[in-house]
Formats: C-alpha cells, sequence, structure tokens
C-alpha cells in the first residue's frame, strides 16, 4: 500500500478509512521526527494535513516523491501552496461540507452575545437566582443591521440564517456580487453602519490586521464583533484595548492571532465569549470534511480528477 504521512489530528472513523487504502504514517507518534524523515521521507507520496498546521518546509523539504497534499478544511493559509505548485504538488481542501456548521457557529455566537447568554448562563447556576437579585435585561438578537466582511460561502450562508432574525445584511469583499445585500467598499464605514461586524473571510497577506483600531472604533460601543475567519484578520492587541475601555461592545471569538494560545488579557475579560475554534466540530461535518479529504487522496491514488483541488494549484497546475 502507498504510504500516507498524516500530519493533523484526525478522527477514529478516518483513520478506519484511510487504513484500508494506505500504510499510515502520524507525525504525532514519531518521537524523531529529523530521523524519520532521513529513512522514510522517500516512501511518502500522500500527505493529510490541516490548515493549521499545513506541512512545515523541512518535511515538505524530505519529502521527495510526495504527490498529494490533501488537507482536512477548507481554509489553507498555513500551506505553502506556491511551494507545492512549483513541484508540481497539488493541494486539496475541503470547501462547501462545512459551510452550514461554521455559518451556524456565528449565529451561535450572535446570539449569545445579544442575549447575554454567558452572563445569564452563570446566575442560574450561581444559586442568586431569587435572591433579591434583578434580573439583568439583555439586547434583542431580532431586527439587528449585520455586516459581513467576506461573503463567500460561508459569509452568505451567515447572511441567509440571520435573514430569519429579521437582520439587514451589509457586506464588505473585493468584489461587488449579485447578492439583495448592500455592499461597501469602505469596510469602516460599513462598521459605522451596522450593529455586527461578522469576519468570515481567509486569513493570508491581504486580510491581515484588516479590522483595525480604526474600525473597531467605528464599530463603537454599542457594536459586536464575530470573528469565524482566523484571528490573524483582526488587530487583537487593538482588540483588547477596544473591548477593555468600552470603545467596543463586545466579541464572540472563534479564532485568534496566536491559536491555542489565548491572551490572558482577553480571556479575563467579561463581554467576551470565546469558543476554541470549533467553527466546524461537530461529528456530522467532521465526518463530511473527513470523507472529502480522503476522497481527494483516493483519486491522486487511482489517477482519477482530484474533487477540490485549492484554486491557486487548479489554475497553476491546470486540474
Ligand atoms: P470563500 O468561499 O473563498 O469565501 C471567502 C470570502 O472572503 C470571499 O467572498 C472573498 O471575497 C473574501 N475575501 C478574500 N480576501 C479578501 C480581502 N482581502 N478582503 C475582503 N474580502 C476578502 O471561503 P469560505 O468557504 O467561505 O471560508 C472562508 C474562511 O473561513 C476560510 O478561509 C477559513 O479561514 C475560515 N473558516 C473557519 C472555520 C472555523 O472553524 N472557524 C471553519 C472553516 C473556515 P471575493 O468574493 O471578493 O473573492
Ligand atoms: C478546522 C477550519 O478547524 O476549515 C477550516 O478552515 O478552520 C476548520 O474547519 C480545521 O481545518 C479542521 O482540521
Amino acid at each position: 500500500m502507498p504510504s500516507l504521512l498524516i500530519i493533523c489530528s484526525i478522527t477514529d472513523v478516518m483513520r478506519q478509512r484511510l487504513s484500508d487504502a494506505f500504510d499510515l504514517h502520524e507525525t504525532a507518534q514519531i518521537e524523531d521526527m529529523a530521523g524519520w524523515l532521513t529513512s522514510h521521507g522517500p516512501e511518502i507520496e500522500f500527505v493529510l494535513t490541516d490548515g493549521h498546521l499545513g506541512v512545515p518546509q523541512p518535511i515538505l523539504d524530505a519529502l521527495p516523491n510526495l504527490q498529494i497534499i490533501s488537507s482536512y478544511g477548507v481554509g489553507y493559509d498555513a500551506i505553502d501552496v506556491d511551494a507545492a505548485t512549483r513541484r508540481g504538488i497539488p493541494v486539496c481542501h475541503t470547501p462547501g461540507v462545512l459551510t452550514d456548521e461554521v455559518a451556524t457557529t456565528a449565529v451561535m455566537l450572535y446570539l449569545a452575545l445579544w442575549r447575554n447568554l454567558e452572563a445569564q448562563s452563570s446566575l442560574a447556576r450561581s444559586g442568586r437566582w431569587g435572591n433579591g437579585h434583578a434580573l439583568p435585561l439583555s439586547r434583542t438578537a431580532d431586527g439587528r443591521v449585520v455586516g459581513i466582511l467576506g461573503l463567500g460561502r460561508i459569509g452568505q450562508a451567515i447572511a441567509k440564517k440571520l435573514e430569519a432574525f429579521g437582520a439587514t445584511i451589509l457586506y464588505h469583499g473585493r468584489t461587488k456580487k449579485d447578492v439583495p445585500y448592500r455592499f461597501h467598499s469602505d469596510l469602516s464605514e460599513m462598521a459605522r453602519a451596522c450593529d455586527t461586524l461578522i469576519c468570515a473571510a481567509p486569513g493570508d497577506a491581504s486580510t491581515r490586521h484588516l479590522i483595525d483600531a480604526k474600525v473597531i472604533e467605528a464599530l463603537g460601543p454599542e457594536g459586536y464583533l464575530i470573528n469565524v475567519g482566523r484571528g490573524s484578520t483582526v488587530d487583537e492587541d487593538a482588540l483588547i484595548t477596544a473591548l477593555a475601555d468600552g470603545t467596543l461592545g463586545g466579541a464572540g471569538l472563534d479564532v485568534f492571532e496566536n491559536e491555542p494560545h489565548i491572551p490572558e488579557a482577553l480571556r479575563a475579560l467579561s463581554n467576551v465569549i470565546l469558543t476554541p475554534h470549533i467553527g466546524s466540530a461537530t461529528v456530522e461535518t467532521r465526518r463530511a470534511m473527513g470523507d472529502l479529504a480522503i476522497d481527494n487522496l483516493l483519486a491522486q491514488r487511482d489517477g482519477a480528477a482530484l474533487l477540490t483541488p485549492v484554486p491557486e494549484s487548479k489554475a497553476a497546475l491546470g486540474l
């Protein structure tokens, strides 16, 4: 069987399916990676990774016979697609199958922020309910103006789901789209016009710190920021300062600049809801993502057309 190097964490269902087709080698179980690569690198023809771990350069360089990099996720910011392309190696990802789940995560953060879920839940848990404490009122989640940064697959699914809450949708991106939402070419201007700014954009050089102190200030003390895209799109230091001094009302964050590290100053704030990058993390969606990531590996093994190469591989390698 061909050899597969697994760099990311996978489910047991994936491991079972993969072991029927490949000889598996998991980096998490290899103690001396450099030594292992020297003796086994040339055997590896297939790599499975994710958008966080990518394929570190020393590993890529030690795999002279690599045929494909399949990523278990849609975002591929950690993968050096250019380096792979120079060697004719396609990179595949898992678009579409996680779109609705990540959009639901954004809506979950949206509802939790507006309805102050964490504080209400901890009051109920504390046993203080009814002890003369007035119930703090939250703000309605209905009829809000929501600005979406990155109206792609996930951004559009968020917009659709929020229509059920009577939201007016605005969006900012590189291109104006044929959608029934108002386009803003200026992100700060959109932030000023909305009460919730939701980021669903990829993490790359073009989006780095797009949400900076200026955009955060424009969103304002009554505004909420939600990020389900990538942590690098938000200037985290500026965000913490604005949340602490009241320049921004609150934030719901699933992604962070230096995952899995979340700054203590951010964790200490009461006006934030933090989740550990669980946008797609359900049994059903991870199963669909795993299946697609494996189907791409099998297509390459069988000489069939790859199902979901990333756009750059598709264009450069004529896939
Ligand atoms: P997609 O369909 O490619 O959508 C990305 C959108 O971002 C596009 O509309 C694109 O605009 C826009 N965009 C790209 N660069 C931009 C820039 N510099 N300025 C403004 N907008 C820009 O991708 P998707 O499937 O929706 O996924 C989006 C991202 O979500 C992924 O890349 C990943 O980082 C993140 N994600 C997070 C989780 C999680 O667990 N939290 C899970 C999955 C994905 P144009 O239409 O103008 O090109
Ligand atoms: C996962 C993600 O965290 O798809 C993405 O871009 O960020 C998430 O779905 C990850 O890729 C699973 O390994």
